[in-house]
């Protein structure tokens, strides 16, 4: 096995741009690493293109005028990773037992290989075994049958389809609840519930021409050079437009600073580079509600200022009048707040806020670009009605190159959402599935994923379904949460790959392979597509040609159906079979219940770009109580929901440049300088001499979240780095046992992963 973890780990700053060569040199790496199979390389050219396949990485869009490799080094990783020649067969589970893996890292578990054929859990042996696929679904149809539909929660991961996930929903709530989780109640929820109050929409507002039409951009909280790469083309064309990027963001993240596209030959080979952002703000984890309210007081200031000697207005008053409610309650806040308390919280001088407040001022459109470092806060939506309120003071949503940009995660995270994943009855439409499909939908609210968490921990939860992902690990209290698993009547995990969650039985347990995105999915009508939503809601066909990584695969739409039809009863209105054999007819059935967003959905399938879900707010119709565009007042300045303490620190959990969530593509976390260890505690170097602790000392962290609950994690290195102080950085899944599971966003739910109150135990 490829361990490539080294003794001697290496850390030290990178002096490259992102992209460049050391993205060509990093593929080189992953390519061989992973055995991939021949045709990937062709595989790789039908990337994110018509008629092609959308990559299995980032939700970031297509373009309809693609570059002839449309691929990021993030987004070959994934394919690779896909495309592996590795298997993890029965003869591997036959020589390790669960408990073995167990001490397995992520990535060990798997670099091994494509899962090849349905296990199910031995108990006697400890051990998974080959089975057949009938015998699986009898058993899991046998077990789900005698629950109490409420007691069962039925997760999934933003990757599945929009076909896949529109039957998963429906089974749901066919057998009778809408518990629901998804990845995104750990990510872009905060976005779902504050966008969608503020503007009336849960998404974003902009799309890719944005990017050519905006005079600025603000940015935060969001990685774009390892997690949506390519992403950098748009920014880079912005940049050599003269558009200005100003960037908050605890860490001088390279994406963010500096860019060589590895597409363009001059680049590459004079070593020219763009420089990204034009203004970098190092905010402090959490202080971003206080930044932005410090740029809301300039402009209110300035506004105020002009309007008393009647100079042309620094505000949108004409827009504020008519497209707002709540102006007056918001500026209120903003003029109150204290410059002292402001500066404290954001961690950033007056100085600083009024060179961005400038840039905004003086921009015509502006977009607000933002991912985790926003949402994954206990006050994580009001971060995102801090956006909002900053875009709504100069009229920056509903005109060209203006708007909220959340940068969504997972390939078709926003997609599920679309078409039924959710636990909220007010995101269905329930009248609309009753007259399809004959049977009374569920009303009541459905679990989520904190929810999920808190019943599998005090056992009211008593099957999980798990349809992609790995729950287990990516969920907050992960400790409680391993301990808790056992107890489950039933456990069953769709997936490609061995992860962590596989390795937790329940009483009855099966570990079922399926086809990944990129493979050839034939069914009894001939081959078949499936399809995605981007971050900017356009809806992308996605052919996988590749042949399957074992014959006993079956799709994900199949698995779904089996169950399915082994926990409902029969319905006259509703043929899993015939879906099956032809997704054309899924496609046709989520048409019918969404007839204004899929309309012609099979026609439109494989148009170049997708074809655009459309976005009320983007034409300043606000589909809100007040029929306006909503200001909000921040509740306080700081968005940790914990106080400041001797000896307590906020820890940002953070992705790597090698990974994708909890799959660990390896240990090079190339843009900060870190090779061969994921241990690492990203430290300000103060801080560090202020502790006493030094340089490669090894750590603990514990958690401080006042509940008496021990968490802890062993092992990190001490790494100073340029960090705000009082900030802590270490990598997610690790990091997750230090995660309170009522540590979370207030109205969204998500885990506040970017600032967990812990201490360092030397
Ligand atoms: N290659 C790759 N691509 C991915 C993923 C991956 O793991 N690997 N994951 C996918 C998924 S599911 C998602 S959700 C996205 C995640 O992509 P991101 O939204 O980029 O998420 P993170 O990597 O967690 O990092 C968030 C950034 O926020 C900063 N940050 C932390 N706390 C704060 C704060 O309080 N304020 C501000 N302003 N910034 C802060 C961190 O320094 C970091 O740069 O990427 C998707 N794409
Ligand atoms: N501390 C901390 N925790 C976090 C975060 C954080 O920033 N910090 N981020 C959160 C976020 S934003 C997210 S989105 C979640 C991610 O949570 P998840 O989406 O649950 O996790 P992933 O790591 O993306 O799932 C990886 C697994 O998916 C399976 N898989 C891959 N491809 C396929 C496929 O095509 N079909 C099927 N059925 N399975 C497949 C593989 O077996 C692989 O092991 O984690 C959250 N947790
Ligand atoms: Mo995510």
């Amino acid at each position: 096995m490829a361990k490539q973890r080294s003794d001697k780990p290496e850390i030290k700053p990178f002096p490259g741009p992102a992209g460049g060569w050391g993205s060509v040199r990093s593929l080189a790496e992953i390519l061989p690493r992973e055995r991939v199979k021949p045709d990937a390389i062709r595989q790789l050219a039908r990337q994110n293109k018509p008629d092609g396949f959308v990559c299995v990485s980032c939700a970031w869009p297509k373009p309809a005028d693609h570059h002839p490799a449309e691929f990021c080094e993030e987004g070959a990783k994934a394919t690779a990773w896909e495309l592996t020649t590795l298997r993890t067969t029965p003869e591997f589970f036959a020589q390790h037992t669960l408990a073995e893996l167990r001490g397995w890292t992520d990535y060990d578990l798997e670099q091994h290989g494509r899962l090849t054929h349905p296990l199910r859990y031995d108990a006697a042996t400890d051990k998974y075994v080959a089975c057949g696929w009938e015998e699986a679904f009898d058993a899991i149809g046998a077990a789900l049958r005698p629950l109490d539909p409420k007691s069962v929660a039925f997760y999934s991961s933003g990757r599945t389809s929009l076909e896949a996930s529109y039957m998963y929903g429906l089974m749901a709530r066919m057998f009778g609840n809408q518990n629901l989780p998804d990845s995104s109640n750990m990510c872009h929820e905060s976005t779902s519930v504050g966008l969608k109050a503020a503007i009336g929409v849960p998404v974003g507002t902009t799309r890719l021409e944005d990017f050519e039409k905006c005079d600025a951009i603000f940015f935060f909280g969001q990685n774009v050079g390892s997690n949506a790469p390519r992403m950098l083309h748009d920014l880079r064309s912005a940049r050599k437009r003269g558009v200005e990027i100003v960037t908050f963001n605890p860490l001088k993240e390279r994406g963010l600073e500096r860019f060589t596209d590895p597409q363009n030959p001059v680049e590459m080979l004079t070593g020219g580079e763009t420089a990204i952002s034009t203004q970098y703000h190092q905010v402090k984890a959490g202080g971003d509600i206080a930044a932005m309210l410090g740029i809301a007081k300039f402009l209110i200031e300035w506004d105020d200022a002009a309007f008393a000697v009647g100079d042309p207005r620094v505000l949108d008053v004409e827009f504020i009048a008519q497209h707002t409610q709540d102006f007056d309650a918001f500026a209120a806040a903003a003029r109150g707040a204290e410059w002292a308390a402001i500066e404290r919280e954001s961690g950033l001088a007056r100085s600083a806020l009024e060179a961005a407040a400038r840039v905004y001022a003086r921009s015509k459109a502006v977009m607000a670009i933002y991912g985790m470092g926003l949402t994954q806060h206990v006050k994580g939506v009001e971060n995102v009605r801090m956006v909002v309120n900053l875009l709504l003071l100069r009229g920056n949503i509903g005109k060209p190159g203006a708007g909220p940009t959340p940068v969504r995660g997972h390939s078709n995270v926003q997609g599920q959402r679309t078409v039924g994943i959710t636990e909220k009855t007010e995101l269905v439409p329930v009248d609309k599935l009753k007259e399809l499909y004959d049977f009374d939908p569920p009303t009541e609210k459905g679990l989520d994923t904190v929810e999920t968490c808190r019943g599998v921990i005090d056992g009211s939860v008593k099957a999980v379904i798990g349809l992609g992902g790995n729950f287990l690990r990516a969920v907050p209290e992960t400790g409680a949460m391993e301990a808790a698993w056992p107890r489950l009547d039933l456990s069953v995990q769709i997936a490609t790959k061995l992860n962590r969650n596989h390795l937790f039985a329940g009483k009855v347990t099966y570990l079922l392979p399926c086809l990944g995105r990129i493979e050839a999915d034939l069914q009894e009508s001939g081959p078949q597509a499936v399809s995605t939503e981007d971050s900017t809601s356009c809806i992308h066909g996605s052919r996988g040609k590749s042949t399957p990584a074992s014959p006993h695969l079956l799709s994900e739409p199949r698995i779904v159906a089996e169950i399915a039809k082994r926990i409902l009863p029969p319905n006259p209105r509703l043929d899993w079979d015939s879906w099956v054999a032809d997704y054309g007819r899924i496609r046709d059935a989520i048409e019918a219940t969404y007839p204004a967003i899929f309309k012609d959905f099979n026609a439109r399938l494989f148009t170049p770009g997708g074809f655009w879900k459309g976005n009320k707010a983007s034409e300043r119709l606000w589909q809100t109580p007040s029929g306006r565009a909503e200001f909000l007042a921040p509740t306080g300045l700081s968005a940790t929901g914990f106080a400041d303490e001797e000896g307590r620190f906020r820890l940002m959990t953070l992705r790597s440049n090698d990974q994708f969530n909890t799959t660990i593509y390896g240990y090079h976390d190339r843009f900060r300088g870190v090779k061969g260890t994921r241990d690492v505690l990203f430290i300000n170097r103060e801080d560090m001499t202020a502790t006493g602790l030094a340089d490669g000392q090894i750590v603990a962290l514990v958690s401080d979240a006042g509940d008496g609950v021990l968490r802890r994690r062993e092992g990190l290195i001490v790494t100073p780095y340029d960090i705000p102080r009082g900030c802590l950085g270490a990598y997610y899944p690790e990091a997750n046992v230090l995660m309170p599971v009522e540590h979370h966003a207030e109205e969204s739910h998500v885990p506040a992963a970017k600032s967990v109150p812990v201490r360092i135990r030397a």
